[in-house]
């Protein structure tokens, strides 16, 4: 079903003010990854404001959709968007990385209201997301496990064994969104270990594989929706994203990928967000 233009509205608004929040904290606390976190803002937000199932008052009903964001260093957008969604106040973000803070450098279950699988390491976020989705199956529950990896991360090997067992076993359940941004840590993906021909590889792999532009709220939840119906087969949805989206400088850049925030920098940022401090 369409959404509403004031649904529309609304995240997009919101994705703005996640961008502008998430670059605050982290000029203040000269630490974090800006360039994962931007890219994964529209993602994030579709997941938790229109295709999720879940319930902050409720946070562990058995029934609930769980998201699992396996590229965990984007944990800043992550809890940005978990406060939004009520998990925790907001100005509590202004605890990232501190000693002993809920808000760890990467998400933790134990510590993370509304956080449902510890990650940082990458690569094993799939295969744990998979376990929790045939388990949900065999208990009859109607939930569905979200799965967000980054497209460096799946260069892990792990990745492939728990596509290849999704598959087997049917798990349609299981519904995994690649921020697809070409980059990772240290260069282009293409370089540092060329992933080839996504959607041929994943259909291969027995996946139901949509792609969008993972940056446009409607078609982003359109492919949710899509992805949504079980049709025997896990789904991936192919997002195209620009790594450090929305911050001209930072867009396509890897060396933004965990890159201190100077003043200016994030003067500037903020200037092209359209936000004033
Ligand atoms: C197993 C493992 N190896 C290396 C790292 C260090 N590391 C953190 S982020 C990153 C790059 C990830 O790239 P990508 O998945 O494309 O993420 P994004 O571009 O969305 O930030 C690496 C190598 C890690 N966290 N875990
Ligand atoms: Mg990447």
């Amino acid at each position: 079903m369409a959404l509403l233009v004031s649904e529309l509205t609304y995240m997009n608004q919101l994705c703005n003010t996640f961008r502008q929040d998430v670059l605050r904290v982290l000029r203040d606390k000269q630490t974090g990854h800006p360039g994962g976190s931007l890219s994964v803002c529209e993602i994030l937000t579709a997941l938790y404001f229109h295709a999720a199932r879940i319930d902050p008052e409720d946070p562990r009903k058995a029934d609930r959709d769980r998201i699992i964001l396996s590229k965990g260093h984007a944990a800043p957008m992550l809890y940005r968007v978990l406060a939004e969604k009520g998990f925790f106040p907001v100005e509590e973000m202004n605890t990232l990385r501190d000693f002993e803070t809920r808000l760890q450098g990467h998400p933790s279950a134990s510590h993370t209201p509304g956080v449902e699988l510890s990650t940082g390491p990458l690569g094993l976020g799939l295969s744990a997301a998979l376990g929790m989705a045939l388990g949900l199956k065999l208990d009859g529950s109607p939930a569905r496990v979200y799965v967000v990896l980054g497209d460096g991360e799946i260069n892990e090997g792990t990745v492939w064994e728990a596509c290849m067992c999704a598959a087997k076993y049917g798990a349609d359940n299981l519904i995994v969104i690649l921020d697809w941004n070409g980059v990772q840590l240290d260069g282009p993906t293409d370089e540092v270990m060329p992933t080839g021909n996504l959607p041929a590889k994943f259909r291969e792999f027995g996946w139901n594989c949509l792609e969008c532009d993972g940056h446009d709220i409607s078609a982003l939840c359109e492919s949710l929706d899509t992805a949504a119906s079980p049709g025997g087969r896990p789904v991936i949805i192919l997002a195209k994203t620009v790594k450090g989206k929305g911050v001209s400088f930072m867009e396509g850049q890897s060396t933004w990928h965990g890159k201190p925030i100077s003043e200016a920098e994030y003067a500037a940022a903020r200037q092209e967000l359209g936000g004033a401090e």
